[in-house]
């Protein structure tokens, strides 16, 4: 493995290989021989991928055609037996979508549903994307990606996905992967028992062949049977059992569902639960059981992209069902390797550290000898009066002056620095890139109690649940 270079000695990250600085050839990304000729070699790929190695514009232009090609044959309800591991959003934490690939099972042993929700917040949604394609054109009966709220032009040009692959690639690249959201189907049926969905179910819905009729390849509607399918929420448990459909006040669209209706819609059509992702959870799963606490839940939420937008805090958790029994894997976050921290680019990470040099430089120059500046009580006005009997002396005075706003300066800049962090990281997650107001006033929340920090995250990240106003 070659490493990075380290001529200084000094590279904190020793065993940090060198990103591959040519794309991957094609003889290597697809398969030469055998059955699998003429397939993506989807673990060369994420290799490739995991290594930061950059994508020629035509590779990812021709993963995203043949994608939308095989996605558009597919049911609006696909069907898919266990044993099966259940995805919740992954919302492009690549490196945390790798670690659960290896922990719960490789796709050629067990099948995978994916909830959807592949793409904004984390930076890695290209490569969630196309990692996951290239998975599913191995084994396309044994993978199933649903689509969720955030695949669509809507949600992608408010938070960050169209940005990431406009900066990468370009228009044309980001109106393909919309085409290729456009074709993914909406819900799935497991094991002939579990109907699963990206959010929840929708009061239009009665039997299950309506959602065969809908027409999907278009942007998500704003209302009705579609959109509640991607962007519906179970009730909290304390008023499920009291009220139907409510509704959503916190996403500003679509419904909240109760016990009554989800009831009715398991019964009629013999199934046991329904599966969602779309709300993040601080163990990284929820079973909403609204016939008390031992009885099986009537909806269960899965979340699988652990510290969410690296602030929440939360495990993630993947449901496995085989021989009709459920569990759940939990994991943490992985690092990746070549990032500064919160995804700053080198110049916003290095510019504070610059300046606090240069200015703490020019104060030394400035400052001569070792007189401290804060000592003495320096009069400006009348320095700068500056008789001419006097003009040596002045001059001192008004060098004085200079050194101490200098001083002052230098000390901004280091407090800048050091809250710069804190700040960025709080920044990253508002899509608009805007602070939540009153945070910056009350400077670094020092807090370590996880479900405090859950809990204050999910508070300040509240704004992004909503469904953002047409432009
Ligand atoms: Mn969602």
């Amino acid at each position: 493995m070659e490493l990075l270079p380290d001529p200084c000695k000094d590279r904190m990250v020793k065993a940090c290989p060198l990103p591959p600085h040519k794309p991957l050839p094609e003889t290597l990304m697809y398969h030469q021989k055998g059955d699998e000729k003429g397939k993506p070699d989807w673990k060369m790929l994420k290799e490739f991928l995991l290594k930061e190695g950059p994508m020629r514009k035509d590779q990812v232009v021709k993963l995203l055609k043949d994608g939308i090609a095989m996605l558009s044959k597919e049911a609006n309800l696909v069907k898919i037996g266990e044993p099966i591991v259940i995805v919740g959003d992954l919302h492009g934490q690549f490196y945390d979508l790798v670690h659960m690939l290896e922990k719960a099972g490789d796709p050629q042993d067990i099948n995978y549903l994916f909830l959807g929700d592949y793409v904004d917040r984390g930076i890695y949604g290209l490569e969630v994307v196309l990692t996951l394609l290239a998975i599913k054109m191995n084994y396309p009966k044994n993978v199933v990606l649903l689509r969720g709220n955030h695949e669509s032009r809507n949600m992608t040009e408010n938070f960050t996905f169209r940005e990431e692959v406009i900066t990468r690639y370009d228009i044309e690249t980001y109106n393909l992967f919309m085409d290729l959201f456009d074709s993914m189907p909406i819900s799935a049926i497991v094991d002939g028992k579990y109907f699963a969905m990206h959010g929840g179910i929708s009061p239009e819905l009665s039997k299950l062949d309506q959602i065969d009729k809908i027409n999907r390849f278009q942007e998500v509607p704003l209302d009705g049977l579609f959109c509640d399918l991607l962007w519906s929420d179970p009730m909290a448990d304390e008023i499920a059992n009291a009220k139907d459909y409510i509704d959503n006040e916190e996403r500003e669209c679509s419904f909240l569902f109760g016990k009554k209706p989800t009831k009715k819609l398991l019964d009629q059509n013999n199934l046991m639960s329904i599966l969602r992702g779309h709300q993040v959870q601080i163990e990284g799963y929820k079973m909403h059981r609204w016939d008390g606490p031992a009885s099986f839940p009537y909806v269960i939420t899965i979340f699988s992209a652990p510290n969410y937008c690296g602030y929440y805090e939360n495990k993630a958790s993947v449901l496995i069902i085989d021989k009709g029994n459920l569990s759940l894997k939990q994991y943490d976050e992985s690092e990746p390797p070549y990032r500064l921290p919160d995804n700053m680019d080198v110049f916003s990470w290095s510019i504070p550290f610059l300046s606090e040099k240069v200015v703490s430089l020019l104060y030394h120059i400035v400052k001569k000898g070792g007189d401290d500046p804060d000592e003495d009580d320096i009069d400006i006005g009348k320095a700068l009066k500056g008789g001419t009997e006097e003009n040596k002396q002045n001059r001192t005075l008004v060098m004085k002056g200079k050194v101490r706003s200098i001083g002052r300066m230098n000390r901004m800049f280091t407090t800048l620095r050091e809250q710069s962090e804190v700040l960025l990281q709080i920044k990253n997650m508002s899509p608009d890139g805007k602070l939540p107001r009153g945070l910056l006033l009350e400077g670094k929340p020092a807090i370590k109690n996880a479900l405090k920090q859950f809990n204050l995250a999910k508070e300040l990240d509240k704004i992004n649940e909503k469904r953002p106003r047409k432009k």
